[in-house]
């Protein structure tokens, strides 16, 4: 671990704790949502709070592996302590919840039965593939151009990666066509949240390549990994659960209005 100013430390040490709060606040969220959807819909917001709930849980083990990879040294810098930063954290959370984020869209796409299941299918197997393929090559820190093992993995994990977005914005601008209004807006939004926090990760995988290493590049990566993280889960599961709401009210749910009440009107 590079040795970092007491600022970079606390920098990353409170974006790794705001990660937390959003992760957690946002699972209270759509938990307490969760009887406003229709139950055509309401699979996808209970998606949506596992994966913050399992990313929470995951930010928590690493904001706990971070204060321990690190001690105050005499000089007021921050440096290794010998215990090693365990960020193979990110790639179990990735396993888990990329597959999960794919079930939270496709449930809002408001398609056939037979058709979700299918693309679904595609969908997950894609995730699983982009991320157990990217694996490899993360934990290869020796190689240093795109010409290596690390490149290799990258590549591979990259035809999955593209299959997906490819698939995931020609079914969002079909979904688009057959609906219009706000739902449409609400979907392109997903769309475009989607191109632009998922295109951070394999950004981030490429900094060796070039020559990103330090407590700069150390930074740089945890604060756009946690960035990219509340965007991609809490604002992503945010717009879904709007896309479901509408959806829910435009096909006559009432919702649970106070509970009781809902089964005597
Ligand atoms: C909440 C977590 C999310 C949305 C994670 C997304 C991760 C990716 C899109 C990762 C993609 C990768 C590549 C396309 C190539 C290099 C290896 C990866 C796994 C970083």
């Amino acid at each position: 671990m590079p040795e970092l100013t007491a600022g970079q430390y606390s920098l990353v040490y409170n974006m790794l704790s705001l990660a937390i709060a959003s992760m957690f606040a946002s699972f209270v969220f759509f938990v307490l949502v969760r009887n406003d959807i229709a139950p055509r819909y309401r699979g996808s917001v209970v998606a949506s709070a596992l994966v913050v709930f399992i990313a929470g849980y995951h930010y928590f083990r690493i904001f706990g592996s971070w204060e321990q990879a690190y001690t105050l040294s005499d000089a007021g810098t921050y440096v290794a302590s010998g215990k090693s930063f365990n960020d193979a954290y990110r790639y179990v959370d990735w396993l888990l919840t990329v597959p999960l984020l794919m079930v939270e869209l496709v449930l809002v796409l408001a398609l056939s039965k037979a058709a979700t299941k299918s693309l679904l299918f595609k969908l997950v197997v894609a995730a699983f593939l982009m991320i157990i393929l990217g694996y490899p090559g993360e934990v290869d820190k020796e190689s240093t151009s795109l010409f290596s093992n690390r490149g290799l993995w990258g590549l591979l994990s990259t035809i999955p990666f593209a299959y997906i977005l490819i698939v995931v914005l020609r079914e969002i601008q079909g979904a688009m066509a057959r609906t219009g209004g706000q739902i449409a807006v609400l979907l392109r939004n997903t769309g475009l949240l989607t191109l632009f926090t998922w295109g951070f990760y394999p950004i981030a995988f490429m900094a060796p390549f070039y020559g990103a290493s330090g407590a700069g590049a150390e930074v740089f990566l945890q604060v756009g990994y946690s960035i990219a993280d509340i965007a991609a889960k809490c604002g992503y599961g945010l717009l879904i659960y709007n896309i479901a709401k509408i959806r829910s009210q435009d096909e006559g749910f009432a919702g649970a209005v106070g509970h009781g009440d809902a089964k005597a009107a």
